[in-house]
């Protein structure tokens, strides 16, 4: 297994769409095997792999508070969305250390196929719904934060444009 390197807003390579994985075949299953230590290590509950620049449709999730429940979605769909929204603060390692709240549909049903190449569909609600539609929107190279306001996006690109300049003066 190897660590990844998480890619920081404002880079481009977030907003790139993700493809089709064609095959679950052995290089599939290496990189699932590399994000998920990438997610714990962080740590997070998710990670597309929109987030390490590999540009196919693969999440991880782990959203149990022993974290040892694995989820991995490999060419995820939204089958259907309920009408009632809820609003939650949501974090994102592509935007360390920021936190905001964004609305969005509160049960969701994905469909996706799983390490074993079979189809499968979750009904999904809570932090599952909102980690499973946050890691969608990365697939889609929409990061959480182009969801707020045009003048909080501003702020938060200069915020870690700022933040990533400072780490390179402590090396
Ligand atoms: O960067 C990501 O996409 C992962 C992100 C997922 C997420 C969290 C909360 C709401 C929506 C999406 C994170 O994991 S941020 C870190 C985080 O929330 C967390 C970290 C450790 C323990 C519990 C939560
Ligand atoms: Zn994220």
């Amino acid at each position: 297994m190897a660590l990844l390197t998480v890619l920081c807003y404002p880079d481009p390579r977030l907003h790139k769409v993700a493809k089709p994985v064609a095959q679950v075949d052995a290089r599939i299953k290496k990189i699932v095997a590399d994000m998920a230590q990438t997610m714990y290590e962080a740590p997070g509950v998710g990670l597309a792999a929109t987030q390490v620049d590999i540009h196919e449709r693969i999440l991880v999730i782990d959203v149990s508070d022993s974290q040892d429940e694995l989820r991995v979605f490999i060419n995820p769909e939204l089958v259907w969305v309920s009408p009632e929204t809820k609003s939650w603060r949501e974090g994102c390692l592509s935007v360390p250390e920021y936190y905001d709240e964004v609305e969005r549909p509160d049960v969701i049903r994905v469909r996706a196929l799983g390490l074993d190449g079979k189809e499968f569909e979750v009904e999904a609600d809570g932090l599952l719904s909102v980690c499973l539609q946050h890691e969608m929107d990365h697939l889609q190279g929409k990061v959480f934060v182009e969801h707020l306001s045009m003048l909080k996006r501003n702020r938060i690109s200069l915020k870690m444009k700022k933040r990533a300049k400072e780490l390179v003066g402590q090396r």
